[in-house]
């Protein structure tokens, strides 16, 4: 092991990685990007001093984020992913045969060349015909959106710094308008164990404009901080009574089972909402 990288959850709380390799970095115009190659995980996305995603465990975040609302949905044609510039998320989206057109609205276009050039396993979908790549702030393009959406997913970074403003309320009411009459949204809403306030928060600001919001959650490895949530709201559908339960595309993390299964909340957590 040649050296450390230090990962701050928060200023008394931080997260020492032993590094094999530092393969890329650059300060793009929003943010600090390297990709590295970590001892424990493997090479990964790394911005603003934050671990976004490793070849290890990215399969756990990305299969969540993807299919819990695309088998909510019963027929998921046209869906927005705003950030997800390293295509993890795309690429399962891309899985469901019924998914014809796919937006990818990224900020930072040096996000998708890093990772097309250096985690290929994750942006492997980006040459899809499907998949229609943006170059834009997704609080801006979704207010004049190309497209009405089946399915929004928001795979954005932390709450802070360019990524501040995708959990707005006004943000959500946007995002509310460019789905369908049955459309459902997924957010990634941070550690409900260190961020619970802002969890809350995300809770109510989605719970504003859908009439069914529901948090769910997963052990995501290199977050460190025990669960990782994402919240959904949906228009129509019930993320635990009417999903469909036999998936047919190869998963390696998500199963019908645990789509169910991971709404189920810990008392804490349920007494937040
Ligand atoms: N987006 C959520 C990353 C959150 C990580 N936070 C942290 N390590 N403090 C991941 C994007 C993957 N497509």
């Amino acid at each position: 092991m040649s050296y450390q990288f230090v990962e701050e959850h928060s200023s008394a709380y931080k997260v020492q990685w032993g590094i094999n390799e530092v393969l890329y970095s650059e300060k793009t115009p929003y943010q600090n990007l390297s990709i590295v190659d970590f001892v424990e995980l493997g090479r990964a996305l790394v911005l603003d001093d934050a671990v976004q995603t490793t070849i290890q465990d990215e399969f756990y975040y990305h299969e969540m984020i993807a299919h819990v609302p695309l088998f909510t949905h019963p027929d998921p044609r046209d869906v927005l992913i705003i950030g997800g510039g390293d295509g993890g998320t795309a690429r399962e989206v891309l899985k469901h045969k019924s998914v014809r057109r796919v937006d990818l609205v990224e900020i930072d276009e040096r996000v998708i060349a890093a990772c097309k050039k250096y985690l290929p396993e994750i942006s492997c979908s980006f040459d899809d015909p499907r998949l229609n790549v943006i170059i834009a702030d997704g609080v801006e393009y979704i207010k004049r959106p190309e497209n009405e959406y089946d399915v929004v997913i928001i795979d954005s970074s932390d709450p802070v710094g360019p990524a501040i403003e995708l959990f707005s309320k006004d943000f959500y009411k946007d995002v509310y308008h460019s789905l369908r009459p049955d459309g459902i949204m997924v957010a990634q809403t941070d550690s409900p164990c260190f961020n619970a306030k802002f969890f809350k928060e995300i809770f109510f600001s989605i719970s504003a404009q859908f009439s069914l919001t529901k948090a769910y959650l997963v052990c995501v490895p290199s977050y460190i901080s025990g669960f990782w949530s994402f919240t959904l709201g949906s228009k129509k559908y019930n993320p635990v009574e009417d999903y469909r339960k036999e998936p047919v595309i190869a998963t390696r993390f998500y199963t019908p089972e645990l789509h169910k299964a991971s709404f189920v909340l810990p008392r804490f957590i349920e007494e937040l909402l």
